[in-house]
């Protein structure tokens, strides 16, 4: 088993996201709660860099290794780092569990070191007809975001 974690931080969305992958084979299950999000969708990606020095711009383009346009998780054609969207209740705290196939956490899709970015927007899965849909999204601003570290 490995496991990961990401403490998101933003100017009003916080939380804490884990990862866990039973072996190489096995998607990577996806856990956590985040607080301050605004009702509705909102993308969530993994980026390319672990790189926060200039805050989550920083951070580079979604994680893309085989060069492909951006997708909907379960999409043949996405980025490795495309999780889709995360949805808010509005009121109360995000709870967020998922699985996602594609991602990993030992090789070369590791996540680990690279940034999860939560946007301001919904991702429109590269179907939303908007010059920013094949490489974002359109998802909006980086609202949050946090380095992938390794846990026990
Ligand atoms: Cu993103
Ligand atoms: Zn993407």
């Amino acid at each position: 088993m490995v496991k990961a974690v990401c403490v998101l931080n933003g100017e009003d969305v916080k939380g804490t996201i884990f990862f866990s992958q039973p072996d190489d084979k096995s998607p990577v299950e996806i856990t956590g709660e985040l607080t301050g999000l605004s009702k509705g969708r909102h993308g969530f990606h993994i980026h390319e860099f672990g790189d926060n020095t200039n805050g989550c711009m920083s951070s580079g383009p979604h994680f893309n290794p085989f060069g492909k346009t951006h997708g909907a998780p379960n999409d043949d054609v996405r980025h490795v780092g495309d999780l889709g969207n995360i949805e808010a209740p509005g009121s109360s705290v995000t709870k967020i569990q998922f699985n996602d196939p594609i991602i990993s956490l030992t090789g070369p899709l590791n996540i680990i070191g690279r940034t999860l970015v939560v946007h301001a927007d919904q991702d429109d899965l590269g179907k939303g007809g908007h010059e920013l849909s094949a490489t974002t999204g359109n998802a909006g601003a980086r609202i949050a975001c946090g380095v992938i570290g390794i846990t026990k």
